[in-house]
């Protein structure tokens, strides 16, 4: 056979997803409302999201808890949505509160009350025709289950977890056709992420919790949750044969600092213990051969039970969808260039790169690599789920935002992306984090603004909550309509 042009890839597929990504303890609010119970992220103070604190004192004191109001979607959801669909999204990432639906975690029937807030919302969606991609689990858990076993520590946690989800599936099954298992499953490996990414606690009951929790269990955690995203992809398509389930991971893109061959390798361990493992474990089923020399080397006893295997096998994702905000560079020598200051990757600071306020790196053309490098390793589909520019906006008198900065970021992301597409990267969907305002995954804060729409609020949670079209506003809806084409 001869090659035709008609084989070309020329640019975004007919029925790409353009939409927008928000996760629900980040943008919901109405945190006591509904018979909603207490989840992890209710427990965290402005500025210090991933610490958490005892509830029950700051609360008489008038503590601001950042996720208690969100950006109030929870009674905004009509007006919102109508906002995304003026600017044309055909896919809307967003999660579900775990405590909406089971208060405690413990409790043997659902909330009815929650789960219809969410039938609210996906027919909602539907009446523009605006496809959900709904995340399980988004950064937070029943606090009750912090409390009981610490969460992803214990593997009791499965059950929990598997009890949720098929409350949801069913319940949803004729609304939802694309859902994602756990968030970023793998940033539980990185040691910042114990309490908000997995649901640990280590510390003393009325002290700030400290949120180092030691590596093994860490990666014993991430076994746990590898083993319920399993079952949750085998029960979904029980469920619904034609559900679409996928991993989603932060991917951490790391480049050598420099061509010593050390380096090169440096940069490899650390995709394969960042990235790989939760990506393999998902997309083929079993656990590369790097991971287990890994936890030996480090003397990581990981319990796996026999079952595992089998389970990890049955149940592989049908798409992959990641994170991506910036790449990182590793250097095995001392005092090589400056530290990057990233607090959630390690390295150097790249100078071929422009640094965010918050010390991101931002890499557009990281972006074509990553999408190559995870298409070469997996084939099949990839979405971008969450990808933007965290930054001060300024809202003018005449309610206007001059984001120029931000249309920069996100136009030098498509056109990346559209060079992963002709490289025959077969990507689905693209939604940007933040789409509306909201509070800060990593700062508990609300002055790190991606969205495309202002929501007037401050860090201490005062404001109006009215929200306000962005110039990028404008823009994105020009991208979409014009299926990528007019950036
Ligand atoms: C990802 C999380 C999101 C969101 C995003 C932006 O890691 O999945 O929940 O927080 O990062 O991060 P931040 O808000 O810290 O800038």
């Amino acid at each position: 056979m001869k090659m035709n042009r008609d084989m070309l890839t020329k640019g975004f597929p007919k029925d790409f997803l353009w939409g927008g990504a928000t996760a629900a303890n980040q943008f919901e609010g109405g945190w006591n409302e509904g018979g909603k119970g207490i989840s992890t992220t209710d427990m965290c103070l402005a500025g210090s999201r991933t610490i958490p604190k005892r509830l029950a004192k700051e609360i008489k004191e008038g503590v601001y808890y950042p996720s208690h109001n969100g950006i109030d979607f929870y009674h905004r959801y009509k007006e919102d949505i109508a906002l995304f669909a003026e600017m044309g999204f055909k896919s809307f990432r967003m999660s579900i509160a775990w405590t909406r639906i089971y208060p405690t975690g413990e409790e043997s029937e659902p909330n009815e009350e929650g789960l219809k807030f969410y039938d609210d919302v996906f027919d909602e969606l539907q009446k523009y025709g605006i496809e959900p991609i709904v995340t399980i689990s988004h950064y937070e858990y029943p606090y009750h289950l912090v409390e009981k076993f610490s969460c992803w520590k214990s593997r009791e946690m499965i059950d929990y977890y598997m009890k949720f989800t098929e409350t949801i599936f069913r319940r949803y099954k004729n609304k939802v056709k694309y859902w994602l298992t756990l968030n970023e499953i793998n940033t539980v490996a990185l040691a910042t992420s114990g309490y908000i990414g997995a649901g640990i606690l280590n510390g003393d009951e009325d002290e700030v919790m400290d949120m180092k929790v030691d590596p093994e269990t860490l990666y014993q955690a991430l076994h746990y949750m590898l083993v319920a995203s399993a079952k949750a992809v085998t029960l979904g398509h029980e469920i619904n044969p034609d559900f679409k389930i996928g991993s989603m991971e932060a991917y951490l893109t790391y480049y050598p600092y420099n061509c010593n061959p050390d380096d090169v390798l440096l940069a490899q361990k650390k995709d394969r213990e960042v990235n790989l493992i939760a990506g393999d474990v998902q997309i083929r089923g079993s656990y590369p051969g790097f991971a287990y020399r890994f936890f030996e080397e480090k003397g990581y006893d990981i319990k796996m039970e026999e079952e595992d295997f089998e389970i990890l096998k049955k149940g592989t994702v049908d798409f992959i969808s990641i994170s991506y905000y910036f790449s990182a560079t590793m250097s095995t020598q001392e005092g090589l260039g400056e530290a990057s200051g990233n607090m959630i990757v390690e390295g150097n600071v790249n100078p071929y790169l422009e640094t965010s306020e918050w010390g991101w790196q931002s890499d557009p053309k990281g972006l074509r690599w990553t999408l190559n490098h995870i298409w070469d390793r997996y084939q099949i589909p990839i979405m971008v789920v969450e990808n933007g520019l965290g930054a001060t906006d300024k809202l003018e008198a005449d309610g206007s935002v001059h984001d120029d900065y931000r249309i920069k970021y996100i136009r030098d992301h498509v056109i990346q992306m559209k060079e992963a597409i002709r490289d025959g990267v077969n990507l689905i969907a693209y939604t940007p984090w933040g789409c509306i305002d909201l509070i800060s995954g990593s700062t508990g804060e609300m002055d790190k603004r991606y969205g495309f729409i202002y929501v007037d609020l401050d860090n201490q949670g005062n404001g109006s909550f009215d929200r306000y079209k962005k110039d990028s506003f404008y823009w994105y809806k020009k991208v979409i309509a014009s299926n990528g084409e007019d950036l």
